[in-house]
């Protein structure tokens, strides 16, 4: 076989796409299922405020990131499933990803931003900035769907009340607003407000999946690619081993798994070319064991490195009584407090759709979060360790101040204690935006192909080390066609 991509997220599916184009065959793997089947409730996804089998991967309780309301833990035990989010466990973070075909893109926010351009050198320092605002950025944007909200209907709408709200606390405090431009399909969410069609946004789904309304790969690259007639697609398989193949080219083992996660059968297959496309954390795990195992021996030792967490860090405040933000509140955050230059820290004026009044303002902050982490090969335990600490989110939260410290003060308002645990005000052990572990012009060329095994390049958020300074999956995209348009030009 000409080639193989490791996973369906958007380095994945770029990768396949333009491949296919220009007439290779590709077979893609992916160890999350198709998400192409109802329910018994008819439904493929399951609702945020209710998970269930579907809701999260091979888990026998939910691990939900905000974990308690008004002081109570919220989780509940679910059947262990080949589910949709995983919350992977490291020491000091917990790192939420995708499964399935379409990788992140079927759980995410939807928010599609490009970073400004002067942030731009700090985000993928060796790439030329003309090429990817002139050609690749808009690119990307186009094939994703990229719009911006209706000003007039934003103004107007109950389902954005809670971000009228963040609007006008940040401008008090005399912070620049910004609109978020999304994926999500505004007219259909016009006609959710309208009570037209079955709801999505507006009845809080976004975390295990959106049944209608959001542009997810599944609506966007997956059907281009399957046009194509040139690629396959293997879902509930998970590649564990690359290696030289005596005749040339890579051996790609795979195991097949069941919905429970058991491996039913071992396949073997050969491939002239391996993408790696299995997000930051799944390509840069493989790569460290296959260094460490000697199966590709000759990858260089800046493989596993340079990984962040792109400063992820999440807070509510609690509001006056005559600020209430709403009992609707569309799922999808299309707005954001922008305090980058100044205090290093772009807020997220995100939803908290409970279905009730809860007179509170939430935000997940993106922050210049200097510290990055190492993955390493655990020998005895046979596993990927990586040595993030949790104490390196203070410099996050010392960020997040610069905006929320001063909204508290304007507004006579106090941060809210109940949503991370028991008097916690901070939602500092997770990550949405895992970056790094195989990063550009380091453990790659400055296209992605990995030093030392000609044939292998990294194609997704890997390459990119530890923070776009905004929401990530424009920029893993933008990048991705810029490497595969070099790819296929010289390569291939
Ligand atoms: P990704 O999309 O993670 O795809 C990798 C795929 O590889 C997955 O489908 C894996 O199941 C699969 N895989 C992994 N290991 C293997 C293996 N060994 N064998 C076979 N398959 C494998 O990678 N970003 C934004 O820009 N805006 C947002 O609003 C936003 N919100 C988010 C909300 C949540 C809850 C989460 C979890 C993420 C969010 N993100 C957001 C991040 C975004 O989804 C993420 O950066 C991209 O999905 C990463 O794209 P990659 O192509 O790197």
């Amino acid at each position: 076989m000409p080639v193989l991509v490791i996973g369906t997220g958007y380095g994945g599916c770029v990768a396949a796409l333009r491949l296919a184009q220009a007439g290779v065959d590709v077979h893609m793997v992916e160890m999350g299922m198709a998400w192409d089947t109802p329910g018994s409730d008819g439904k493929i996804f399951a609702g945020t405020r209710t998970p269930d089998y579907r809701s999260y991967w091979l888990r026998t309780r939910t691990k939900q990131p905000l974990s308690n309301f008004l002081g109570f833990p919220i989780d509940k035990d679910v059947p262990r499933y080949t589910g949709i989010l995983d919350a992977e466990d490291f020491s000091g973070i917990t790192v939420y990803q995708g499964r399935g075909v379409g990788g992140g893109s079927l759980v995410n926010g939807g928010m599609a931003v490009t970073p400004k351009r002067e942030n731009f050198g700090a985000v993928l320092p060796s790439v030329n900035p003309d090429e990817m605002y002139g050609v690749y950025y808009p690119r990307a944007n186009a094939e994703l769907g990229v719009s911006s909200i209706d000003p007039a209907w934003f103004d107007t709408t109950a389902c954005y009340q809670y971000a009228r709200v963040g609007r006008k606390h940040a401008q008090r405090s005399g912070f620049p607003f910004l609109y978020v431009p999304t994926v999500y399909d505004w007219d259909y969410m016009k006609r959710e407000a309208d009570g037209t069609v079955p709801k999505s946004a507006l009845i809080g789904e976004i975390l295990y999946g959106n049944n209608h309304g959001k542009k997810s790969l599944q609506q966007t690259y997956l059907p281009k690619i399957r046009a194509t007639g040139r690629v396959t697609i293997s879902s509930l398989h998970k590649v564990t081993t690359v290696r030289p193949a005596s005749g040339g080219g890579y051996t790609v083992e795979i195991d097949q798994l069941s919905t429970t996660g058991e491996t039913t059968a071992t396949k073997s297959v050969t491939a002239d070319r391996v993408f790696f496309a299995a997000g930051s954390v799944g390509t840069s795990k493989l790569l460290v064991k296959l260094k460490a195992t000697g199966a590709l021996p000759n990858l260089n030792g800046e493989v596993g490195k340079g990984w962040g967490d792109n400063g992820n860090v999440m807070c509510g405040r609690a509001n006056h009584m005559w600020d209430p933000t709403g009992t609707v509140q569309s799922a999808i955050p299309t707005a954001g407090i922008d305090n980058w230059a100044a205090g290093g820290a772009f807020a997220e004026v995100a939803p908290l759709p409970t279905g009730i009044e809860t007179y509170a303002s939430f935000y997940l902050s993106i922050t210049r979060n200097p510290n990055r982490a190492q993955f390493s090969w655990n020998a005895s335990a046979g596993r990927v360790d990586l040595n993030w600490q949790a104490s390196w989110k203070q410099p996050s939260i010392t960020m997040a101040k610069t905006i929320f410290d001063k909204i508290n003060s304007t507004e006579g308002t106090i941060y809210r204690t109940d949503l991370f645990g028991t008097y916690k005000i901070w939602g500092d052990h997770l990550t949405y935006h895992p970056l790094g572990g195989a990063v550009l012009n380091k453990a790659t060329d400055n296209h992605g192909r990995l030093h030392g095994h000609p044939g292998l390049y990294v194609i997704d958020g890997a390459l990119i080390p530890g923070n776009t300074s905004v929401n990530p999956f424009v920029s893993i995209t933008a990048l991705a066609e810029r490497n595969i348009e070099k790819i296929i030009a010289t390569d291939l």
